[in-house]
């Protein structure tokens, strides 16, 4: 029997080019002496691992709505939720990301999907996780025994290792994008996971207009003093379109009046933030919401990290590096670190609104803040 040679992972190839040393056969055996040792020399790999900027391993990219509605509502037919699997989620794999369940790097990007009077089953994990409305109403995510109400435009985060489930009670299918940490937690090998309770208790499977969270935590600028907060991420477990909606119509009013408030002309933004302690929502993900005015572009600009974002309104066209997609409602788009990032709103035909753009994002700044990595820069 003859012994299958041991294939090592090191491949280093001798080139001729200026910044090399020179090709002979006293080098090639220097890099076959360096493969058998597991040896990668600095000299052939720094133009990739020092480069003048960020080079993102993504690419920027959008997924159409209407086409993840249509696979999910099929998947609705074919595929039972259950343990095991959990949740009926189908996850925007970045095209440059080798086929993995990642949008970015950092961050995972799903739609996810409940059919009527379904249950997704009881689990928690590490990974740090929120929901967003873009259409429907009728599920209840139950996180930690508070029964929370998922309607159009709500925000929902929910810190690692809480206790969840969903549960549809409606007549109806419903679809929410899911955004997590995962990739972020992958990399780092830092995820750990339980399942839960294979059924919900009764007195969880109510249907109040407000969760106990939001009735504690969910009155502007008011802080409740009977409960502590020492857990990581926000307590309040749903940020609702009503608060959102109102906070950037202001601000663009604001400045039609000639006051402060807008991030730039025309362009209207908040960040969920949490109300312990001002910070953001979760430790590792940001959240916002920009609403850009009928005709207004944002200015180029670029970013360490990576985002994701949901079109929740109106009509647009997006630029992302050398990409250029026309986008509405719904549809969601990747922006990579470093790639150059703008909106222009545009109304569509179909468009009933004030023509604005409405744009949810979600992004890893938390981590690259925490590790002063952040850096911004204007592209014009
Ligand atoms: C999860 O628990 C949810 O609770 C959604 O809805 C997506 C993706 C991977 C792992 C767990 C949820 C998830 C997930």
């Amino acid at each position: 029997m003859t012994a299958t040679p041991v294939e090592t992972p090191v491949k280093l190839r001798a080139v001729d080019a200026p910044d090399q040393p020179q090709v002979t056969p006293a080098l090639e055996e220097l890099y076959r002496g360096f493969e058998q040792e597991l040896l990668v020399p600095l000299w052939t790999e720094i133009g990739d691992l020092m480069p003048a900027h960020p080079r993102s391993r993504a690419v920027p990219h959008r997924w159409k709505w209407e086409n993840l509605v249509r696979l999910a509502d099929r998947a609705g037919h074919i595929v039972p939720v259950g343990r095991g699997g959990e949740r009926r989620a189908i996850a925007l794999a970045n095209p440059s990301l080798g086929g993995r369940p990642f949008a970015t790097p950092t961050l995972w990007a799903a739609i996810q999907y409940l059919m009527p009077g379904e249950d997704a089953p009881e689990h928690r994990h590490t990974q740090h996780a929120f929901r967003f409305v873009v259409e429907g109403s009728g599920v209840w995510t139950v996180v930690g025994g508070d029964a929370v109400p998922m309607n159009r435009g709500d925000f929902l985060p929910q810190a690692g290792w809480n206790w969840h489930a969903h549960h549809n009670a409606s007549d109806r299918p419903m679809a929410w994008i899911d955004g997590l940490d995962i990739p972020f937690q992958y990399v780092t090998e830092s995820q750990f996971f339980e399942f839960g309770r294979d059924e919900i208790s009764e007195d969880e499977r109510i249907t109040p207009e407000y969760s106990r969270s939001e009735r504690l935590w969910g009155h502007p600028g008011l802080r409740p003093l009977g409960v502590s907060h020492s857990s990581p991420g926000t307590p309040l477990l749903a940020y609702k379109w009503e608060h959102t909606d109102r906070a950037l119509a202001d601000q663009l009013a604001l400045e039609q009046a000639g006051h402060a408030g807008t991030v730039e002309p025309g362009h209207a933004a908040v960040r969920f933030s949490n109300p312990a302690d001002g910070t953001d929502v979760l430790p590792t993900v940001r959240a916002e919401f920009h609403r850009i005015a009928s005709g207004a572009e944002t200015a180029p600009l670029r970013e360490t990290g990576s985002s994701v974002y949901q079109v929740f309104d109106g009509s647009g066209v997006i630029t992302v590096g050398d990409r250029s997609w026309s986008v509405t409602r719904g549809d969601l788009f990747v922006v990579p670190s470093w790639e150059p990032f703008s909106a222009r709103s545009q109304a569509g035909p179909s468009d009933s609104d004030s023509g604005a753009l409405d744009l949810f994002r979600f992004s890893d700044a938390p981590v690259f803040e925490a590790l002063r990595l952040n850096r911004t820069q204007l592209d014009r």
